[in-house]
């Protein structure tokens, strides 16, 4: 990127003539968070193949590794989340340290319930008691893993579903998971929070146990108020309106976090903010619109990439929240409550499309400066020669595998 300061300089002049404070923006971008998931560090692929990537993380520590890469360029991505068991390991006291001497924490703790054998007709929702008592024996081993190790969110997806009607009751799965959440929600310490995951479809193709944001919201509600609910921007069937739902959970005090990533189709996993960058933006906009509200909100990326270089994905996908906050945070707010207030419909909708169209660019990379960062993350990854040390160092797998990672 050419030097920016002339083009911050113009943006920040002409943003202040419309009455906005440009430190306080600037305050704002520094304080964000975003955290980054070690499953996106590792080989990973399609339901066909996994593809190995020369370099890619092979056990826990190269992912917190990789995560303190991104961190480091990125200067908002403090945290890591973690997936059990792909990331067990026998001391969370020792991967704890080892991730602070990195700069980085544990973040989210998420349990997978869909990979082992016992799972193949669901977990929490399963007819069977004992597979019952196996994922909640799972969910509790991860309240400890999360205690060990500084982590205060618990994170659940449920694979959990059915393929045919007439397959399994559906009253009865609702009420085999609540029971299941119950046990857990009841061992949680007053300060972690439980994020409840909806997904539509996926693995299960004719029902799903907690299909969308209202299943989710309605459980979160019945556990009590450590329990929220977690969007994943690729969960949704198509067209569905993602800000209103934020803005709704936001209201309600029920919105716990985000996983972001991109979807054209399903649940694609792409890099954030590459298919539908506007519906990013009206996101924040709903976020930054609720002030307080959205103050405890977890910000996570859930993605994995295939086809590209990790870390360069990772931090791409970092940029582009980044700037669809920074686009949200532009957004005249009294200008759009006057045009609001007058029923000036297409007033108050230029105001979020004036913001969002400006070129926040220069805003960003002044911002990076101030942090003592390079103003463009991507070129200094590229610069520090990262991706090809760690391809020489850990190599390429062999690639045999096929579906989801087990790193
Ligand atoms: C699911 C969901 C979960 C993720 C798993 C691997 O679709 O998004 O959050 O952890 O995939
Ligand atoms: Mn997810
Ligand atoms: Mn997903």
């Amino acid at each position: 990127m050419a030097d920016h300061s002339q083009a911050y300089s113009l943006l920040a002049a002409r943003l202040a003539d419309s009455g906005l404070n440009v430190e306080a923006v600037k305050q704002a971008l520094k304080a964000q968070r975003v955290e980054t998931p070690s499953w996106g560090y590792a080989d990973s692929g399609t339901r066909f193949k996994t593809f190995p990537w020369p370099g890619a993380a092979r056990d826990v520590r190269e992912k917190l590794a990789d995560a303190a890469m991104v961190h480091k360029l990125t200067g908002i991505c403090p945290s890591v989340a973690l997936h059990i068991p792909w990331d067990m390991v026998d001391d969370w006291a020792e991967l704890k340290a080892y991730g602070e001497s990195l700069g980085v924490r544990i973040g989210a703790i998420n349990p997978n319930l869909f990979q082992d054998e016992a799972y193949k007709l669901g977990s929490v929702c399963h007819h069977d008691p004992a597979v019952r008592r196996r994922a909640v024996e799972h969910m509790l081993e991860c309240v400890e893993i999360a205690g060990a190790t500084g982590s205060t969110l618990l994170s659940l997806w449920f694979a959990d579903g059915t393929n045919y009607a007439g397959q399994d009751s559906l009253a009865e799965r609702k009420h085999r998971l609540l029971e299941s959440l119950r046990q857990v929600y009841a061992a949680m310490p007053a300060d972690m929070r439980m994020l409840i995951e909806y997904k539509f479809f996926e693995p299960a193709f004719y029902h799903t146990d907690l299909a969308d944001w209202g299943t989710a919201y309605a459980v979160a509600l019945k556990l009590g108020p450590q329990a929220q609910v977690l969007v994943d921007t690729g969960h949704h069937a198509q067209g569905t309106n993602i800000e209103h739902i934020v803005a709704f959970l936001l209201d309600e005090g029920k919105l716990g976090g985000f996983h972001f990533n991109a979807r054209k189709y399903a649940d694609d996993d792409l890099i954030v903010g590459t298919v539908n960058p506007f519906e990013l933006f009206l996101i924040y906009n709903e976020l930054v619109a609720a002030r307080e509200a959205a103050r405890d909100v977890a910000y996570m990326i859930d993605q994995n990439h295939n086809i590209e270089p990790k870390a360069e994905a990772m931090v791409l996908s970092v940029l582009n929240v980044q700037t669809a906050y920074a686009r949200a945070l532009i957004v005249g707010r009294a200008a759009l409550a006057q045009r609001q207030a007058t029923g000036d419909v297409l007033g108050a909708h230029c105001v979020l499309t004036d913001a969002f169209e400006t070129d926040v660019r220069p805003l960003l990379a002044q911002v990076r400066v101030e942090m003592g960062l390079h103003p463009d993350p991507i070129a200094a990854l590229k610069e520090s020669g990262y991706e090809q040390k760690v391809a020489t160092e850990r190599g390429t797998a062999s690639g045999a595998g096929s579906g989801f990672p087990t790193a």
